[in-house]
């Protein structure tokens, strides 16, 4: 059978959170095995929302090592920092002369940022999904594994790439997102109802993939619960619905084993128990880590030769959209 090309990408905006392990990366693991990949590290959608440059250089590196440490295998797919590939952003123009002001204004996540970051309402910010568009066709993607919050962003990447074939003739894969039954949505600890951000400024709303074991276990004893002390899934629950689901994510078990295991049980052990199965999960990823950031020469060689693989790919599909286009490249 032909292998299925992937593509997907984290920002380097702060640190991550165990929603962004269990929602992407932790799937990413699994889906390498068999699929041709492309992993990308979206320092290009992170300057949509003011950066530090020095502390977008330092989380960059800090994630390609933790992409390795939590199971990516650079040998098997291609690592890489996405403005190390040029062609994201030349694709990105033609792609917006086929995009509409309306679509953009309607994208849930440009209406979030907006209101969090009213004072910088830049035109990046709403371009956000069409440079994520894309990133997605230039590498003929047939699958973009991501958490739910970016099921809109992929639908809108098709709608497009439907656009650009119906009017260019076929040039675009059109791509499907691949959401996973668990772990898609890790809500915040403090706000069950919102997602688990990293740019949350509420510390204690998320878990770091850097906390340690200490941390990780005063985070859950001050998650938001409710008062009727029933560990059970529910939407009337979504606190401890929340726990459960991390508690599965992060056990292997599903949410309804991890129900059952916790039936009868008060909040407080339940809450332990979630902590120390986290922080167990999190200690050999964040060991890992620290070794690999060590070794800046080994890291620089595998975004060096992750950007050449994505180049070639990339430089071929944007070829022929210029061809399409009618842009002159020469003889
Ligand atoms: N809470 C979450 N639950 C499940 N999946 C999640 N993802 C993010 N949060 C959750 C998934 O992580 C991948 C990378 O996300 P991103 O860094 O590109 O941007 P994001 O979705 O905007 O994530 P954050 O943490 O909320 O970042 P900031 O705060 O910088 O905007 C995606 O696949 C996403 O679905």
């Amino acid at each position: 059978m032909e292998k299925k090309i992937l593509y997907s990408a984290v920002q380097p905006s702060g640190n991550l959170t165990i929603g962004n392990y269990a929602g992407a990366i932790r799937n990413w693991v699994q889906l390498q095995n068999e699929n041709d990949c492309f992993y990308a590290i979206a320092n290009m959608h992170a300057i949509t929302v003011r950066q530090e440059p020095a502390e977008l250089r330092r989380h960059t590196l800090e994630l390609a090592a933790l992409y390795i440490a939590c199971g990516i295998d650079p040998e098997k797919c291609a690592l890489y920092v996405q403005s190390q590939v040029p062609q994201h952003a030349e694709l990105m123009w033609v792609l917006n002369t086929i995009t509409y002001v309306g679509e953009m204004n309607r994208m849930t996540q440009f209406k979030d940022k907006s209101q969090k970051h009213a004072d910088n309402i830049n035109m990046g910010l709403m371009d956000y999904p069409v440079l994520m568009a894309a990133d997605i066709l230039l590498y003929q993607a047939d699958l973009v594994p991501v958490g739910h919050d970016q099921k809109q962003h992929v639908e809108i990447a098709r709608d497009i790439a439907i656009r650009f074939n119906n009017r260019y003739g076929e040039t675009f894969r059109v791509p499907e997102p691949l959401i996973m039954k668990s772990g898609a949505k890790i809500a915040s600890l403090q706000e069950p109802t919102k997602k688990m951000s990293k740019s949350d400024e509420n510390i204690n709303a998320c878990i770091y993939m850097s906390d340690d074991k200490d941390t990780v276990i005063r985070k859950f004893k001050r998650a938001v619960t409710d008062s009727d002390n029933e560990i059970r899934i529910s939407d009337e629950k979504p606190g401890i619905t929340n726990l459960l689901t991390i508690y599965a994510t992060f056990t292997g078990k599903t949410v309804e084993e991890a129900e059952k295991e916790f039936a009868g049980k008060g909040y407080g052990d339940f809450k332990l128990a979630v902590g120390e199965a986290v922080a167990d999960a999190l200690a050999p990823i964040q060991a890992e880590q620290k070794k690999l950031l060590a070794d800046k020469t080994y890291l620089t060689g595998v975004l060096a030769s992750g950007a050449e693989r994505a180049y070639k790919a990339a430089r071929k599909t944007l070829s022929k959209v210029y061809r399409k286009v009618g842009f002159y490249q020469g003889e």
